[in-house]
C-alpha cells in the first residue's frame, strides 16, 4: 500500500516548501507540495517537482572514494568509510600540528538549509579543532548589513499579506523564477485591482508578467531610491505623523535627498526622470503598497547602500502601518534559535584560547593562493560547490590544484568541486535525514524526518562530523548529541517568537508558525515603530547615504569600460538552483546561453545561436548567443550557474566575476562585472 510521508525542501530558496511524498516499498513514486501548508499551498516549483530524478539518479555518489587521477580530472577509486575517516583524521591532525589548526578551512553554504546539517555538528567540529572560521558572505551579507543599518532588525512583510496590496514592486526580485510561492498572493492582489511593477536590468519572466517594467542600469538602485525620496519628501507625500513618532534624523534626510533630483538619477539609472516622478507619486499615494526586494540588488559594488536606502521608502510613507504594506527582503531573523548552543563557538577556547581567524568565502581564490600565517593547507567542502559558484574562478581552480592542499568534499554528485577532492564522501539528501528548517520567505518553522532510506553508503553531514570528532579524540559530550538533542538545544531559546514550540509539536504538525503575532492576526513588525534600535526608532543617519557608480559599470572606470564595454548579469536560472541541478541536460543548456540585445549582437556580427567567447582580464567562457529583448543594449545576461566541467574550457561565468567586495558586509559583486563578447570564428 502506498504511504504518504512528509518532508521539507531543503534547497536555498525563500519558500522552504512543505512536501508530501508517496512511498511504496520504501521507494518514492510521487513528490508534491503539501496542500495544507499556507505558503506551499499544494504546488512545487518545476525544478523540485522533478526531484525524484535527482534522488534516484545513477550519478548519485554512493560510497567513499580516494582520488587516483590529477586534481580536477575526476578519477577516483572506492575505499571504505573506515579508510576514508582514518585518512582525513590523520591528515587533519598532521596539518594542524605542523601549521596550526587555522590552516584548516571549512567551506560550506546553503546546499541544504537544514540547521543540523549546515550549522550544527560541522561547526562544533571545526570550532573544537580550532580551524579558520568561514565568513559566509556569498549570498546575502551586503543586504543583511544594509537592512540592519536601516531598520536595526530584519523583519519583513509576510507573504500571505501581499494579497491585500494595491501596488506591488518587485525590486531585483525574480519572483516567478526564485520565489514562486509568492506569486499566487500577487495574482490575488491583481485580481482585486493591484498593479505590479518590476525594477531590474533584465526583463526576466517576472518582468514580462508585470504591468510595467523599469530597466535600471546595474548597480544604480541607490540613485533611484534617493530620487524617489526626493520626490516623496519634496512633494509632501510622506507620512508626517509616522515620521514624527517613529523616526530620527528626518530633517537631515530631507536635505540629503534634495540634491538627488530625478534628472540626476535618470542619468545614472537610465530610467527617465518623468517615470521616476510618476513612480514616486504612485508609490507614496497608493495604500497598501509593498516592495518585494530580493538579493539581486545587493550583488553589486554598492549593494549594501542600495538595500539600506530602499528600506527607507516604506518608513517615510508609513506603509508599515498597512496590512499588505511594508517590505520583504528576508524573514529569517525572526527565527531566534539558540544558535550558540548549536554551534558551540566556545569550543575554540579549548583549541586556540581565542577566536579563530575569519576567512571570507567570497575571496576563496585569494585565500587559497596568497593567504599566509598560516596558509590554507586543508579544505573541507560540504553543502557548496565553490569550483563553480565562487567568483574569480581561475584563481579558485589554481588554488584547488595545489599539490600541497588536502581537500575533502562531502557531496551527493560528482560536480566541479568533487573533481578536486583527495577524499570524496557520499552525502544523503534532505529526503533521507532529520533536520530543522527556518525559512527566509515566510514565518513557519519546520521539521523533517527521513522519508526515504539512505541509499548505498551515503551518510549525513551530521553523522560524518560526529564520526570525525570521535576519530580526532574530541570527547566533549556535545559530539555525542543525537539529532533530537540538537533540535531541542536550538528550540531552547528565551525569545517570544519561539515560545512554547517543542519538538513534539513539530513532529505532530510538521510546520508551526512562529509566535510573531496572535493567532489569526497578521505580523506587522513596524506598524508602531519597534525598530531594532535602543530607542525603537528608525534612524536615517542621512549623512552616511551616498552613491557612486560601481567601478565595473557604464559610469565606472572609463578605461576598463573601453576594453570591456558590456555589463554582465549572471542571475539565477529559472529552472535550477545555483549549481545543484547542473547534472541535468536541460539545465546545462539553459545555463550555456548568453542573452544580448540586437544592437550589441549586430555590432559584433553575432547571430542567434552563434558560439561566443565572453571575456575580460580575469578569464573567459564560451556560451551560445541568444538575441532578444530581455536586456537593453549594453547589458548581457547569462543565467547561472552551470557546471564548468560540462563547458568548453571547463569554466563558467564565474571565470569572469571578480573578488571585489561590496560596500559593506564583505559580499561578492557577481553583478558588477564588465566584459567583452566576440563571435568564435568558424
Ligand atoms: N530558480 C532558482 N531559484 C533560486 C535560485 C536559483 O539558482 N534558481 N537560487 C536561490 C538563491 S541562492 C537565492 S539567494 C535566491 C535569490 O533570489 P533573487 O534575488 O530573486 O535572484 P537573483 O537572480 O540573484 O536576482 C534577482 C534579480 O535581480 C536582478 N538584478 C541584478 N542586478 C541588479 C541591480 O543592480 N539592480 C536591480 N534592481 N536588479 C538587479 C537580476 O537581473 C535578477 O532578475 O533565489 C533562490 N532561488
Ligand atoms: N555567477 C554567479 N555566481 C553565483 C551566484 C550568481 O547569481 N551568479 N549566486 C551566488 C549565491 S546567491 C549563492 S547562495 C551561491 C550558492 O552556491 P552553493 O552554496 O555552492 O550552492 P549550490 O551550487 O546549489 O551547491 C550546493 C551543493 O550542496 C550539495 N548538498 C545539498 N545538500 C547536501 C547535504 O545535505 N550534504 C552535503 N554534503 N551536500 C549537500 C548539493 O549537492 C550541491 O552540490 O552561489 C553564488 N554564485
Ligand atoms: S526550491 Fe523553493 S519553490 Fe521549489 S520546492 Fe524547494 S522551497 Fe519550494
Ligand atoms: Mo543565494
Amino acid at each position: 500500500m502506498p504511504e504518504i510521508r512528509h518532508s521539507v525542501c531543503a534547497l536555498d530558496c525563500p519558500d522552504c516548501c512543505s512536501l508530501s511524498l508517496t512511498v511504496e516499498n520504501e521507494r518514492a513514486t510521487k513528490l508534491r507540495g503539501d496542500s495544507t501548508h499556507p505558503v506551499t499551498r499544494g504546488f512545487l516549483c518545476g525544478k523540485v517537482a522533478q526531484y525524484l530524478e535527482r534522488e534516484y539518479s545513477p550519478e548519485r555518489l554512493m560510497y567513499p572514494q580516494r582520488r587516483v587521477g590529477a586534481k580536477g580530472e575526476g578519477r577516483f577509486e572506492r575505499i571504505s568509510w573506515d579508510q576514508a575517516l582514518d585518512t582525513i583524521a590523520s591528515r587533519l591532525r598532521a596539518i594542524a600540528a605542523e601549521f596550526g589548526p587555522e590552516s584548516v578551512l571549512p567551506y560550506s553554504y546553503a546546499g541544504t538549509m537544514g540547521l543540523l546539517n549546515g550549522d550544527g555538528m560541522d561547526r562544533r567540529f571545526f570550532h573544537r579543532l580550532g580551524a579558520s572560521r568561514l565568513d559566509r558572505t556569498i549570498c546575502s551579507e551586503a543586504g543583511v548589513v544594509g537592512m540592519t543599518e536601516a531598520l536595526g532588525v530584519r523583519y519583513s512583510t509576510e507573504p500571505e499579506q501581499f494579497r491585500h496590496a494595491k501596488l506591488i514592486v518587485a525590486w531585483g526580485a525574480n519572483i516567478l523564477g526564485t520565489n514562486v510561492h509568492l506569486w499566487p498572493f500577487i495574482m490575488e492582489a491583481r485580481r482585486n485591482g493591484a498593479r505590479f511593477y518590476t525594477i531590474d536590468p533584465r526583463r526576466n519572466r517576472t518582468g514580462a508578467a508585470a504591468d510595467k517594467h523599469f530597466f535600471i542600469h546595474p548597480g544604480s538602485d541607490t540613485a533611484l531610491a534617493l530620487a524617489l525620496m526626493h520626490v516623496i519628501i519634496g512633494e509632501n507625500l510622506y507620512d508626517a505623523d509616522y515620521v514624527e513618532r517613529y523616526t530620527e534624523g528626518f530633517d537631515t534626510l530631507r536635505q540629503r535627498v534634495r540634491e538627488w533630483t530625478p534628472q540626476r538619477a535618470a542619468e545614472l539609472t537610465g530610467i527617465p526622470a518623468e517615470e521616476i516622478v510618476a513612480l514616486a507619486r504612485e508609490y507614496a499615494t497608493t495604500r497598501p503598497a509593498v516592495i518585494r526586494l530580493n538579493y539581486g540588488v545587493q550583488r553589486s559594488e554598492r549593494g549594501s547602500m542600495a538595500v539600506r536606502t530602499i528600506a527607507f521608502l516604506p518608513v517615510i510613507t508609513g506603509s508599515w502601518k498597512d496590512v499588505g504594506g511594508g517590505l520583504q527582503l528576508s524573514t529569517s531573523q525572526a527565527f531566534q534559535f539558540n544558535r550558540a548552543g548549536l554551534r558551540r563557538a566556545d569550543l575554540q577556547q579549548k583549541a586556540l584560547g581565542r577566536e579563530a581567524r575569519l576567512v571570507n568565502m567570497a575571496e576563496l581564490g585569494a585565500a587559497l593562493n596568497t593567504l599566509g600565517h598560516p596558509p590554507v593547507k586543508a579544505l573541507v567542502v560540504y553543502n557548496s560547490n565553490p569550483a563553480a559558484i565562487a567568483p574569480n574562478q581561475n584563481a579558485v581552480h589554481r588554488g584547488l590544484r595545489r599539490d600541497d592542499l588536502f581537500t575533502v568534499v562531502l557531496e551527493q554528485f560528482q560536480n566541479d568541486t568533487a573533481d578536486y577532492a583527495d577524499i570524496l564522501l557520499p552525502a544523503t539528501t534532505f529526503l533521507e535525514h532529520t533536520d530543522l528548517y527556518l525559512a527566509y520567505g515566510h514565518y513557519y518553522l519546520q521539521l523533517a524526518r527521513p522519508a526515504l532510506p539512505a541509499p548505498g553508503e551515503t551518510r549525513s553531514n551530521v553523522e560524518v562530523f560526529r564520526a570525525l570528532a570521535q576519530r580526532m579524540g574530541f570527547d566533549d559530550p556535545c559530539f555525542a548529541d543525537s539529532d533530537d538533542e540538537m533540535i531541542r538545544t536550538l528550540l531552547d531559546s528565551p525569545h517570544p517568537y519561539l515560545n512554547g514550540i517543542t519538538l513534539e509539536q513539530l513532529d505532530r504538525e510538521h510546520f508551526v508558525r512562529l509566535k510573531v503575532s496572535n493567532e489569526g492576526t497578521p505580523f506587522q513588525p513596524f506598524a508602531a515603530g519597534g525598530f531594532g534600535t535602543p530607542d525603537g526608532k528608525c534612524h536615517f543617519r542621512a549623512e552616511e547615504l551616498d552613491y557612486t557608480p560601481p567601478v565595473e559599470s557604464r559610469h565606472g572606470d572609463a578605461q576598463l569600460r573601453q576594453k570591456y564595454p558590456l555589463e554582465l548579469i549572471s542571475a539565477k536560472n529559472d529552472d535550477s538552483m545555483n549549481s545543484t541541478f547542473g547534472h541535468r541536460d536541460a539545465v546545462d543548456r539553459s545555463t550555456a546561453e548568453v542573452h544580448l540585445h540586437a544592437a550589441d549582437a549586430a555590432s559584433r556580427a553575432i547571430q542567434a545561436g552563434d558560439q561566443v567567447r565572453i571575456y575580460n582580464a580575469r578569464g573567459s567562457c564560451v556560451l551560445a548567443a541568444v538575441v532578444d529583448e530581455t536586456v537593453p543594449a549594453g547589458v548581457v545576461s547569462a543565467p547561472s550557474v552551470r557546471w564548468g566541467k560540462r563547458a568548453p574550457g571547463k569554466g563558467n561565468v564565474n571565470a569572469l566575476t571578480s573578488e571585489r567586495l561590496t560596500d559593506a558586509g564583505g559580499g561578492p559583486t557577481f553583478y558588477s562585472c564588465l566584459v567583452q563578447v566576440e563571435r568564435i570564428g568558424d
